[in-house]
């Protein structure tokens, strides 16, 4: 009786600091504080929040020309606070993602903040038509060379190299 009733007063202070770091709903559930006290591993970047394109936003397409996948340009220098706002041209679909394994740790929850629509850790959505956009802001990104690649098209090395000034 005692020791459940401990157990139960750590639960509720779990789910209590969990919600209170970055949740502006106050309307959270008991079953949604009980799912996120579950599973604090899964969302590691909680803490980061996104930081928006304060400078110059860059362009590259990604592309198939002559039965080449490829990011246009696919090497690109920016400065602090840029963006790239990529364009879905042909040979879709395509996407943008980063191997977690290969991003600096003081650079990824920040990366994982600024990448909208996830569908894994790091790897952008799929875009499927043409004209469809997807933007990542590197404000408080660390200055350092980040690859990245398309997932459908990663054994067609379809890659790209940002260096982050
Ligand atoms: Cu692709």
């Amino acid at each position: 009786m005692q020791i459940s009733r401990i157990l139960l007063g750590a639960a509720s202070m779990v789910v209590l600091a969990c919600g209170g770091a970055d949740r502006t709903d106050t309307a959270t559930t008991d079953t949604a504080a009980v799912v996120a006290a579950a599973t604090p591993a899964a969302t590691p970047a909680a803490a980061g929040t996104m930081a928006p394109i304060t400078g110059t936003t860059h362009e590259v397409r990604m592309v198939l020309e002559n039965n080449e996948y490829k990011f246009s340009p696919a090497n690109i220098t920016i400065k602090a606070g840029d963006g790239i706002r990529w364009t879905m041209v042909s040979g879709a679909p395509h996407n943008v993602a980063f191997d977690p394994a290969t991003v600096p740790a003081a650079a990824k929850a920040q990366l994982m903040a600024n990448m909208p629509n996830q569908i894994s850790e790091l790897s952008g959505p799929m875009m499927i038509n043409a004209n469809e956009t997807y933007s990542i802001s590197f404000a408080n990104i660390p200055a350092g060379t980040y690859n990245y690649f398309c997932t459908p098209h990663l054994a067609m090395n379809m890659r790209g190299v940002i260096t982050v000034q």
